[in-house]
C-alpha cells in the first residue's frame, strides 16, 4: 500500500509543472484592484494568497479539491470502512484528500491512521511542560506552548541545520506535519485531564484505532459511540477553510520564514484562540447557558428575540453569527445539525434544541440590526452545544478541539508552500502620511 509520503511525491511534478505554467502565461494578468477601503477593512476578498487545499465561495461555502462537504461524506473512508465501529469521515481520510487531492483507498487510510498511532507518544520534556501550567492558563495557552515544545526534535529544522537543498524541504516538512497531528491528541488530552481531572492521565494510545478513536478514549469517552462520531466528523469538515482565515493564514505566513511546522502550527493555534475566530465555540455555549437561565427551558421565539437584541444592545456581537467571506449558512453548520438530526440523544437535548431555535431567529433580527453583511450561523454556532449535551462541558475547553482539527488544513499548505518553492511573504505597508503623499500624486 502506498503511503502519504509516496502520495504527495506523486503529485509533486504535476503541481509544480502547473505553477511554472501559470507563472510564464499570466505572471502578469490582474486579479482585481487594490483600494484604500481594502488596506483599511482587513484586506477583506483580495485575492492575494495561494491555497491548494480547498476554496471557499461566498454562497455556496467550502470545497475540498471541488469537494462538497456532502460530496466528501459520500466518497470519504469512515471508520466503519476501517473495520471500526461508527459510519463519519476520518480526519486521516480528510488530511490524505487535502494533501493530495485524491480519494484515498481504504487501506491507504488505514495504513495512514497506523502511522499516526505509532508516533502518538508525547516525548518527556513536553509531558513536563504540560504537567507545569496552572490550571488556570487558559487551555489554549497550554495548547500552544506544548506544539512550539515539540519544535525540540524538529526533522525540518535539523535538516535545515545541516544545509538541505531547497527542492528538498517539502518531505521533512511533511514528515513534522505527520507527526505533530499524531501527537495532537495526547497534548490536547494531558491538557484536559491536568485541568479538569477527567480522562485517561497516561494518554495511552491503541494502535489498532485511528487517531479521534484514540483521542475520544484518552478524553474519557471510548464507550461514547456519539461523541466518537461526531469528534471525527467536526474535526475532518473543520480542518480547512481556505487559507485567509486568522488560524490558517498565520501557520502560512510563520511557515514563510521558514520556521518549522511545530513553530508555525503554534502561532496558528495562538490566533485560533481569539474570540472572533476559534474561541466564539466556547463564547456561543457561555451566550446560550445563559439564555437559557434567564428565559427558561422553552424559550419562545419572542423571548430568543428580546435576547438576541439585548446582546447587540449592549455592543456585543452575537457569537456564531456572521462570516468574513460566507454570505449563506455555513455548509458545515448544516452538516453538524444533520448530525443531530439524526441522533435522539441530542435530537431531544434543551440546549442543542436551543441552538437550532436561534439558527431559525436570529438572522432575523441580525437583518433588522443591518449591520453584518452575513447573519446567518456560522461552524461555531453549532459545535458546542454537542459536546456539552454528550457531557463535555469545560467549555474553556473546546477551542482545543477546533485546534486539532485546523492542523488537517493548516499542515499540508505548508508541504505545498514548501514543493512550490514559495517565497518569504512580505507585503507592502504604508502609514497614513505615506498614504496620503501616495495619492496626492
Ligand atoms: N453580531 C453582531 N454584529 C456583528 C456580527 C454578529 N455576529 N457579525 C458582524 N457584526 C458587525 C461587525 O462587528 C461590524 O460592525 P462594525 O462596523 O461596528 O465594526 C459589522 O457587523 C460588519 O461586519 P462584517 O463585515 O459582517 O463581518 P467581518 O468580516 O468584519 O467579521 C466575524 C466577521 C466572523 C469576525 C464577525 O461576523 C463576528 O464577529 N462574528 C461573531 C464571532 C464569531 O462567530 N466568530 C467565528 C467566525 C468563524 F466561523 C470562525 O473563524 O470560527
Amino acid at each position: 500500500t502506498k503511503t502519504l509520503k509516496d502520495a504527495v511525491a506523486e503529485i509533486i511534478p504535476a503541481k509544480q509543472e502547473q505553477l511554472k505554467k501559470l507563472k510564464a502565461e499570466h505572471g502578469e494578468s490582474k486579479l482585481g484592484e487594490i483600494q484604500l477601503q481594502h488596506l483599511l477593512g482587513g484586506m477583506r476578498g483580495l485575492k492575494v494568497m495561494l491555497w491548494e487545499g480547498s476554496v471557499l465561495d461566498s454562497e455556496t461555502g467550502i470545497t475540498f479539491h471541488g469537494k462538497s462537504i456532502p460530496d466528501s461524506q459520500k466518497v470519504l473512508p469512515t471508520a466503519a470502512d476501517l473495520g471500526l465501529n461508527g459510519n463519519e469521515i476520518l480526519p486521516e481520510s480528510m488530511l490524505w484528500l487535502l494533501l493530495t487531492g485524491n480519494v484515498p483507498s481504504k487501506e491507504e487510510v488505514k495504513g495512514l491512521s497506523a502511522e499516526l498511532a505509532a508516533q502518538g507518544a508525547l516525548p518527556a520534556h513536553v509531558e513536563k511542560i504540560i504537567d507545569s501550567f496552572p490550571k488556570t492558563l487558559h487551555p489554549m495557552t497550554q495548547f500552544a506552548a506544548a506544539v512550539a515544545a515539540l519544535n525540540h526534535d524538529s526533522k525540518f529544522a535539523a535538516a535545515y541545520a545541516k544545509g538541505i537543498k531547497k527542492t528538498e524541504y517539502w518531505a521533512p516538512v511533511l514528515d513534522d506535519s505527520i507527526d505533530l497531528i499524531a501527537k495532537l491528541p495526547a497534548i490536547a488530552a494531558r491538557i484536559y485531564y491536568n485541568v479538569f481531572g477527567r480522562g485517561d492521565g497516561k494518554q495511552t494510545i491503541d494502535s489498532n484505532l485511528d487517531l479521534i478513536g484514540n483521542y475520544s478514549n484518552m478524553i474519557g469517552y471510548g464507550d461514547n459511540q456519539g461523541m466518537t462520531d461526531y469528534l471525527r466528523l467536526y474535526i475532518a469538515i473543520h480542518g480547512d477553510h481556505e487559507g485567509g482565515n486568522v488560524s490558517a493564514h498565520t501557520a502560512h505566513l510563520v511557515g514563510s520564514a521558514l520556521s518549522d511546522p511545530y513553530l508555525s502550527y503554534s502561532a496558528a493555534l495562538l490566533g485560533l484562540a481569539g474570540p472572533l475566530h476559534g474561541l466564539a465555540n466556547q463564547e456561543v455555549l457561555g451566550w446560550a447557558l445563559a439564555m437559557q437561565e434567564a428565559v427558561g427551558e422553552n424559550a419562545s421565539d419572542e423571548q430568543i428575540k428580546e435576547y438576541l437584541w439585548s446582546t447587540l444592545k449592549s455592543g456585543r456581537v452575537v457569537p456564531g453569527y456572521g462570516h468574513a467571506v460566507l454570505r449563506q449558512p455555513d455548509p458545515r453548520f448544516t452538516a453538524l445539525s444533520k448530525f443531530c438530526d439524526t441522533r435522539p440523544e441530542l435530537r431531544d437535548s434543551s440546549i442543542v434544541q436551543l441552538v437550532q431555535k436561534v439558527s431559525q431567529v436570529a438572522p432575523g433580527v441580525l437583518k433588522e440590526h443591518g449591520k453584518t453583511k452575513n447573519p446567518f450561523p456560522n461552524v461555531d454556532a453549532a459545535s458546542g452545544c454537542v459536546l456539552y449535551q454528550y457531557g463535555l462541558t469545560e467549555f474553556t475547553y473546546y477551542t482545543v478541539i477546533f485546534g486539532i482539527s485546523r492542523a488537517i488544513g493548516a499542515l499540508p499548505q505548508l508541504v505545498a508552500d514548501r514543493y512550490l518553492g514559495m517565497p518569504i511573504e512580505r507585503p507592502k505597508s504604508m502609514s497614513m502620511d505615506s498614504l496620503e503623499a501616495f495619492l496626492k500624486k
